[in-house]
């Protein structure tokens, strides 16, 4: 009896064990092979600055690369005008670009140049293992650390210090991307570029000039001065845009370094053919807006059907537009009218028609000549609805924006400036009391008797020194 319970209890041991190897075999043809390669032969790897990428790799077997990487503590600019102490992986930010095949057995140095002040090292999400090499290559000025891994898993990695204080580390600068080609290689695509974004924070607010030393407690409320793509505000717009041909197929790595923020990341006039969405293996097709964590990155790819400039944001778009996450893929080539036309027309709409704004019993307000006081009434009005959005209410602008009508000297002596920038839009360069504007106002869709009120009322109003305007004075410069 003892006997056939022991016996019966090995039995059912041995079927739970069959059940389990069972189980286990299903499980890893349903995730990705990652089983180690022979290692044939040794390279240095090829590292680029941003926006590069270094060369496909056509190999069909797995190697042993070298990696030799240097911290280099530099002072750089943020934006013209803005210098900043960065940390650096190569001496660029973001660091520079890392690529290996899957199964390549990496032997990765990390230097810490001597002229810098702190230790570094080194978290490459590419790494399976303790702290992703973090302890393995903590390393002091003057020293040099090695350690190896296998690059076990396909995809686009961020890598960072890690050392503490490390938001503080990656703050300033210290992260960048290793790309590990699946076996098979990526598709070919004519051009890939590189671009990473981080976000920075800086005593003195954003466009302070000078030398800008970290501001921690903002760094720690998550109020960045400075969001940015390649480290500064302009690394990729004018002459560094990044340049391309129409019909080409372009591959965009794009890592967040952050230290804190997510990126909505988009191309203003594009769709994404690919999208890698959070560098996994399996693309999704036609995205507008891929999100890229903090510590993450993404891998988007279209074709360029038609010229022109298009403009990589985050579209959280105060980011873009008043912290620098803006750059400019410029797209030169053949229009293609089908495609794209350009703007075809521009002409007038007023949905109730032109004459049934007013009361049928009263003469239409542009029929009856209008007083001074009528004028300044609807002036009011007219300034509300059509001036104030840029001129505010007070008429004082937005410095280097929308020039002041308060006291402004631009018209002062004569009005008739102030009525052509209404009739016929204004832009290029003006100054008004002493400051440049280089900017562009539409033209003001006013009929002559607005036209006429709104100037009038501008110019008995904000410190300005009086005057009248009447329609015919707008018909004639309206000419
Ligand atoms: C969309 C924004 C916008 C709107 C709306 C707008 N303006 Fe302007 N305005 C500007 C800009 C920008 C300039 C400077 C253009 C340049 O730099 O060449 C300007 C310049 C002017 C100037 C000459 C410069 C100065 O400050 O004296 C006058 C006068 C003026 N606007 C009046 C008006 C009036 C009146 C209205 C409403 C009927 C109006 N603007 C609506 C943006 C705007
Ligand atoms: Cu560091």
């Amino acid at each position: 009896m003892r006997f056939f319970t022991q016996h019966g209890k090995r039995l059912l041991w041995a079927l739970g064990l069959s059940l389990l190897i069972t189980a286990c075999d299903d499980q890893k043809q349903a995730e990705p092979q990652n089983e180690v390669e022979e290692i044939q032969g040794q390279e240095i790897a090829v590292l680029t600055d941003p926006p590069s990428v270094p060369p496909p790799i056509t190999r069909k077997h797995a190697t042993k690369v070298i990696v030799n990487l240097e911290v280099i503590e530099k002072e750089m600019q943020m934006m013209d005008g803005v210098s900043y102490v960065f940390w650096t992986f190569g001496g660029t930010v973001p660091g520079k670009f890392i690529r290996v095949r899957q199964g390549d057995f990496v032997e990765f140095h990390l230097k810490n140049h001597p002229d810098n002040k702190l230790p570094h090292n080194i978290d490459l999400h590419a790494v399976t293992g303790q702290g992703g090499g973090a302890a393995a290559t903590f390393t002091a000025p003057g020293h040099e650390t090695q350690f190896s891994f296998t690059a076990l898993n396909p995809g686009l990695y961020i890598y960072h210090c890690a050392t503490a204080p490390v938001g503080m580390h990656i703050g300033n600068g210290m992260y960048g991307l290793i790309l590990v080609e699946p076996k098979e290689g990526l598709p070919k695509v004519d051009r890939e570029f590189y671009v990473c974004q981080g976000d920075f924070y800086t005593t003195g607010n954003y466009g302070d000039a000078g030398l800008q030393p970290f501001d921690m407690a903002k760094a720690v409320r998550e109020e960045p001065d400075y969001v940015v793509f390649n480290g500064k505000v302009g690394a990729l717009t004018g002459a560094n845009a990044l340049k391309a041909k129409v019909g080409e197929k372009i591959r965009l790595f794009v890592g967040n370094g952050g230290p804190n923020l997510v990126s909505s990341f988009h191309v203003i006039g594009e769709i994404f053919d690919n999208v890698y969405r959070e560098a996994g293996s399996v693309p999704d097709h036609n995205i507008q807006t891929t999100l890229i964590p903090a510590g993450g990155a993404s891998i988007t790819e279209f074709t360029l059907n038609v010229p022109g400039e298009f403009i990589l944001v985050d579209h959280s778009i105060f980011r873009a537009f008043n912290k620098g996450a803006l750059g400019i893929l410029s797209t030169e080539g053949d229009p293609n009218k089908l495609l794209f036309s350009g703007q075809q027309d521009d002409r007038i709409y007023q949905p109730e028609g032109g004459a049934i704004q007013s009361m049928p019993t009263e003469p239409a307000p542009e029929a009856k000549p209008m007083t001074k006081e009528e004028k300044l009434t609807q002036g009011k009005n007219i300034y509300a609805s059509n001036c104030q959005a840029c001129h505010q209410a007070d008429g004082k602008g937005i410095p280097n924006a929308f020039p002041p009508l308060a006291g402004s000297d631009y018209f002062a002596n004569d009005p008739s400036k102030a009525i052509m920038a209404v009739s016929h839009g204004l832009s290029g360069k003006i100054t008004v009391n002493g400051k440049q504007f280089d900017g562009v106002m539409p033209k003001q869709n006013l009929s002559d008797a607005q036209t006429a009120a709104v100037i009038t009322y501008v110019l008995n109003n904000f410190g300005n020194k009086g005057g009248e305007v009447n329609p015919e004075d707008v018909t004639k410069l309206r000419k």
